[in-house]
């Protein structure tokens, strides 16, 4: 056995307990593989669940479990240490890997106890997201790399191991109690919503890009919208607009109460038409789209206003889609189009590619 960079330097009191830490810490090896894979797995599952949700219940749930399990990685840290020390050498791949983690669990934390500073050009959801998907990445060639048989075995469900296992959660909990236990003494806990986004002001609300959309042109931009087939005049919507209370929440991490002024789909759309539907899809001029069960045409509105003022080039103009209820990424900006359909609204990627 190597010894230990603390090899004889430990303080004779406690000679005890470092024997029991290094006994633990020999532990370490396959399960703490298994057991950082199913983290990982977990904290990407549980993130795009975080982002999809809306409910508050389901929205909650998705967060707190995406933080427990987020953090499980934090405890999990010191055995895996033990893994990288023991292999014969450190590849820059993996080295990158743990560095990714780290971006990620920082800026996670980050975003929990202080939200998006808007005048960033980055928020920390935004980079928590990016580190992410490099992880993804660099996790895919380190576990081919070191894949060994039988990662996972019958012994590990015995009643020791469910025990570990079980001490392991209640630690991953308790570091999810102390983050958010440190959210609340800060007051940053008493605004958030359940899905954790940051409250700013209707007037601060910023022109937001999902992925790699635009903003169009002023010649771009449809003066009138094709309903169902039927062109719509934006002048003839800013007219019949009537207000609509709405929260637009953005999965960049904050959410804003406005009064929008806008027709709901449910005036525009024939019944009759409505009828033979399922779904409906809204589309940009940009060809960014979003397709919603006929369910919810009454809560959908074609907006002209936000308080009361013309939207600006950044947030829609003319006319934009207000959806209370769904995260911002689905009030879809600058609406050339409305079309009923017969496929059902799971009929679309999760998340707009746009
Ligand atoms: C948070 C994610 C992870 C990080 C940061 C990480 C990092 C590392 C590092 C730095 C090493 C030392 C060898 C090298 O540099 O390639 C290593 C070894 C190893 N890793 Fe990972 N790892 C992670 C997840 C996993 C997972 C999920 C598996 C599961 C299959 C795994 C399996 C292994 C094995 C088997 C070794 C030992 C290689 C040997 O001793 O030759 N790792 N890991
Ligand atoms: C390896 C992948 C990931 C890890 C390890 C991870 C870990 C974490 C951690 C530790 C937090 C702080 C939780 C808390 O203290 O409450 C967090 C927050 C968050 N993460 Fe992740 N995450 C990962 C991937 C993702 C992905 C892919 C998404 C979205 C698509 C995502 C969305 C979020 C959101 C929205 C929050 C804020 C939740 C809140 O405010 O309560 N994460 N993450
Ligand atoms: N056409 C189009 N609509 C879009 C987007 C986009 O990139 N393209 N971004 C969405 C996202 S992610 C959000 S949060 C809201 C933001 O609206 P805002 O720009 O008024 O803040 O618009 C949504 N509508
Ligand atoms: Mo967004």
């Amino acid at each position: 056995m190597p010894a230990g960079p603390d090899a004889g330097t430990a303080p004779p009191r406690a000679p005890a307990r470092r024997a029991r830490a290094a006994a633990l810490l020999r532990r370490a090896g396959r399960r703490t593989n298994a057991g950082l894979l199913l983290l990982l797995v977990g904290s990407l599952a549980t993130g795009g669940l975080a982002f999809a949700t809306a409910g508050p219940v389901s929205a909650r749930a998705a967060a707190v479990a995406h933080g427990v399990v987020g953090l499980g990685l934090v405890v999990l840290a010191p055995w895996k240490v033990v893994v990288a020390r023991r292999a014969p050498r450190l590849t820059a791949t993996s080295l990158t890997l743990a560095g990714l983690v780290v971006v990620c669990l920082v800026a996670g934390v980050v975003e929990v106890l202080a939200g998006p500073d808007l005048t960033a050009p980055l928020t920390p959801i935004q980079v928590h997201v990016g580190a992410a998907v490099g992880i993804v990445v660099l996790l895919v060639v380190h576990v081919t790399r070191h894949w060994r048989p039988r990662l996972v075995r019958r012994t590990d469900a015995g009643r020791r191991q469910l025990l570990r296992t079980a001490t392991f959660g209640a630690a991953a909990a308790g570091a999810y109690v102390v983050v958010e236990g440190v959210a609340t003494a800060t007051g940053v806990a008493r605004e958030r919503t359940a899905t954790g986004s940051h409250p700013i002001a209707a007037s601060a609300i910023p022109a937001t890009i999902w992925l790699l959309d635009r903003v169009p042109g002023p010649s771009d931009r449809a003066q009138r919208v094709l309903v169902d087939g039927v062109g719509v005049d934006a002048a003839e919507l800013d007219a019949r607009g009537t207000p609509v209370r709405a929260r637009l929440d953005c999965t960049t991490g904050w959410y804003a109460d406005a009064t929008w002024t806008g027709v709901a789909l449910a005036d525009l759309l024939p019944a009759a038409a409505v009828a033979q539907a399922r779904s409906v899809v809204v589309t940009s001029v940009t060809g960014y789209r979003r397709r919603f069960n006929v369910q919810a045409l009454a809560e959908l509105h074609l907006c002209t206003r936000v308080e009361g003022e013309r939207l600006s080039p950044g947030t829609g103009a003319p006319v934009r889609l207000v959806a209370p209820g769904h995260r911002g990424f689905w009030w879809v900006k600058w609406v050339a189009s409305v079309e009923l359909s017969p496929l059902p609204a799971a009929a679309q990627s999760p998340f707009p590619l746009q």
